[in-house]
C-alpha cells in the first residue's frame, strides 16, 4: 500500500519567528520522512478550499487574513501513522492549553489576537490529507 502522507504547514507566525527548522527537526526526529518542502505564498483561492470546513465561523476571516500575512512552509511528511502522529507532535489548537513537549505547547502562546496563531497546520484524516496535498502540491 502507498505510505500514509500528511500535509503540514508552518504558518506565517512560525516562518516569521524563524521556527521552520525547529519544526522540521521535530518531524524528522520522530522518524517521519519529508517528501516535499516548499516556501509558498498562500492565495485566497487555496485558503478558501483548505479551510472550507470553517467558513462562516467567527475566526474564519481573521484566519484567512493571518494565513495571507506572509509566506508559509508547505510540507508533505510520510510514514506509518503520520497523520495522527503529527497532530500529536503539534499539540492542542490553543497554544496556551497545548502540553509542553508539543510544538504549540513549547513554542506557542496566546497573543491576544482574534485567531489562534498556533504555528502549524496538520491534516486531520486520510481524506483531508489527500485533498490538502492536492491543493498545495498539485503535482503530487
Ligand atoms: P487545528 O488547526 O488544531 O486542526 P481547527 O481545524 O479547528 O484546528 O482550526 C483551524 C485553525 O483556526 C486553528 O489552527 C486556529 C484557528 N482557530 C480554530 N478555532 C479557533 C477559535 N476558537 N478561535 C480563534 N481561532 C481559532
Ligand atoms: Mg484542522
Amino acid at each position: 500500500p502507498a505510505p500514509e502522507r500528511t500535509l503540514v504547514l508552518v504558518k506565517p507566525d512560525g516562518v516569521r519567528r524563524g521556527l521552520s527548522g525547529e519544526i522540521l527537526r521535530r518531524i524528522e526526529a520522530k522518524g517521519y520522512t519529508l517528501t516535499a518542502v516548499e516556501l509558498k505564498n498562500a492565495t485566497p483561492e487555496v485558503l478558501a478550499a483548505h479551510y472550507a470546513e470553517h467558513e462562516g465561523k467567527p475566526f474564519y476571516a481573521p484566519l484567512v487574513e493571518f494565513m495571507l500575512s506572509g509566506p508559509v512552509l508547505a510540507v508533505v511528511a510520510e510514514g506509518q501513522g503520520v497523520i495522527a502522529g503529527f497532530r500529536s507532535l503539534a499539540g492542542a489548537t490553543d497554544p496556551t492549553a497545548a502540553l509542553p513537549g508539543t510544538i504549540r505547547g513549547d513554542l506557542g502562546r496566546d497573543w491576544g489576537l482574534k485567531v489562534q496563531q498556533n504555528l502549524v497546520h496538520g491534516s486531520d484524516s486520510v481524506e483531508s490529507a489527500e485533498r490538502e496535498i492536492g491543493l498545495w502540491f498539485p503535482a503530487l
